[in-house]
């Protein structure tokens, strides 16, 4: 099928991937990826690149335009503990670079829009176990804030200008290929390279802190499920909660230790064990399930298993 998509945070965690799956799916030369810095030589040498700044409506229209292109998966963001070291530059970023994709759609320079939320939209007062999908939302942190106020403007874009924006609320995503930069679930990747690296990893999350996690596979394919529906399917235009497992540190911790035995793990917890404690403990995704069909594939063994066997061969 043709399809000319560009992906803006092409480089991160989560566009990395998206990125590759895109390309094998709809073709190398159809998926424009797109940064403020130059990611990976596999990624650079797959497709077409662009260095582009997502806060910069000009730029990123005259991307779309030259490229022709209909959807954009908008992955640039400044994640939650960096965010609370630059609280205004996060919700620039955050926000300004959402305003810019939700534009293009309303001019119908785009048809379709992918927009990341995260379980930082909920907060202390939300329910922490089984959070349903309509609840008590009052996040505590700034990225929460930027987050939260992104599905209510993307719900007004949809309502008020019928824009089609999708949008799924990530858990702690666990992958092997792109390492995460400034969020409260790193831990969860960290933990797996240094297991492998040193035989020990001392963990900035206490040993309960248990959070709503995922295995990269199962985000990446959640997301291109939810962009390939029909929009009729869709009964919500803020952010599907999307649920994979609920895991603590000790939880992974034991899974690591079945593969290696040797393995020591030991607590700091810092400022970033305060944020978890904000965050739901585990979320119910039955409306993802009932919409679009969603069911993930990734439990903690076999992600272990995966991140065991792939890690060695990465070079960062
Ligand atoms: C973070 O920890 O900030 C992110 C998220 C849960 O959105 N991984």
């Amino acid at each position: 099928m043709h399809k000319s998509i560009l992906i803006l945070g092409a480089c991160g965690q989560i566009g990395t991937e998206l990125t590759f799956a895109l390309r094998e799916l709809y073709g190398n030369d159809q998926v424009v990826a797109s940064d403020i810095r130059e990611g990976s030589e596999s990624l650079m040498n797959s497709g077409p690149f662009e260095l582009l700044d997502a806060t910069n409506y000009a730029a990123i229209e005259d991307v779309v335009m030259y490229h022709e292109i209909e959807e954009v998966y908008l992955m640039a963001a400044m994640l939650s503990a960096t965010a609370e070291k630059f609280p205004e530059r996060a919700w620039n970023l955050n926000m300004n670079s959402l305003f810019n994709v939700l534009n293009l759609a309303k001019e119908r320079k785009i048809e379709k829009v992918f927009w990341p939320s995260s379980i930082a939209v909920f907060g202390p007062n939300t329910p922490k176990d089984n959070t349903p999908q309509s609840t008590l939302m009052e996040p505590s942190t700034v990225y929460g804030i930027s987050k939260q106020s992104g599905e209510r403007w993307c719900s007004y874009y949809y309502h008020k200008f019928g824009v089609d924006v999708r949008s799924v609320r990530y858990p702690g995503l666990i992958s092997w290929k792109t390492l995460p930069g400034g969020g409260t679930t790193d831990y969860a990747i960290e933990i797996y390279h240094e297991a492998l690296n040193k035989g020990s990893y001392t963990c900035f999350l206490n040993e309960d802190a248990k959070l709503p996690m995922m295995f990269m596979d199962d985000a990446i394919r959640a997301t291109i499920k939810l962009m390939d529906c029909n929009s009729d399917q869709l009964t919500v235009r803020s952010s599907y909660n999307l649920s994979a497992m609920s895991l603590s540190p000790a939880d992974i911790s034991a899974s690591i230790k079945k593969r290696i035995p040797d393995f020591k793990i030991s607590y700091d917890p810092d400022f970033r064990q305060t944020i978890a404690e904000t965050w739901p403990r585990s979320i119910d995704d039955t409306k993802a399930k009932e919409d679009w069909g969603w069911e993930p594939q990734f439990n903690l063994e076999n992600t272990t298993t995966e991140m065991l066997k792939n890690l060695p061969s990465q070079s960062f």
